[in-house]
């Protein structure tokens, strides 16, 4: 049995659970919740970055970031499947993982400046710096939104996740500016039980 350390909420972690479930892999994977802030958690041994989610495999090592477990379950389900061989598909493929996962960092980056530093401290040209880039990135995305496979690959579920983020912590803005972005997410929802049922109320 494999070992999932995470938080609900965590959009990392649910690439996780969602790249399992189209995988076959949920019955093998436990999932442990995690304290990022708490210095005794075994994460911290885990992973030294302290960040989740990880997986702990039958053989005692742990594998993280979110990038290097999808590919290990890719790896385990036979492989080429949530990451497609064909050379085209797959670099298409991992450049969407690697937008919409900094696109997902640059949110949190946001709500953690809220969460860290006292509003006395706060650095208005910091956190508008990081919005910046995840309206670029939005628009990108409008402008040409991705094409969905019979299989989601992990750009699609990685872009599911920030989307889904951002609907949790920043309801009401995305959807009315990007409706071609919300139709594809909807889509995705219909394509994938595993969207809704990670989804955690606000
Ligand atoms: N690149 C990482 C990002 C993981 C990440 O930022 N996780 C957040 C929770 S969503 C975290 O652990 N934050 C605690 C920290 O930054 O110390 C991945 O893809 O897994």
């Amino acid at each position: 049995m494999m070992i999932l350390r995470l938080t609900p909420p965590s959009p990392f972690g649910r690439k996780v659970n969602i790249a399992a479930s189209l995988l076959g892999l949920s019955g093998e994977i436990k999932i442990e919740s995690a304290d990022t802030n708490d210095p005794a958690d075994t994460v911290r041994r885990q992973n030294p970055l302290g960040k989740i989610p990880v997986l702990v495999i039958e053989d005692g090592s742990a594998l993280y970031d979110s990038r290097v477990i999808l590919e290990y379950l890719d790896h385990r389900a036979g492989g080429g499947k949530i990451i497609p061989r064909e050379p085209g598909a797959r670099f298409s493929a991992l450049r969407l993982q690697a937008l919409a996962d900094g696109l997902t960092d640059a949110q949190i980056l946001v709500l953690y400046e809220a969460r860290w530093r006292p509003a006395e401290h706060r650095v208005t040209k910091w956190v508008d710096y990081q919005a910046d880039k995840i309206m670029r990135g939005l628009a990108a995305l409008e402008a040409d939104p991705p094409l969905l496979g019979a299989i989601p690959n992990v750009g699609d579920i990685a872009l599911a996740c920030f989307l889904g983020h951002r609907d949790l912590r920043f309801p009401g803005t995305w959807r009315a500016d990007h409706p071609k972005l919300a139709a594809w997410l909807d889509k995705f929802s219909a394509q994938v039980p595993a969207f809704a049922d990670t989804k955690i109320a606000a």
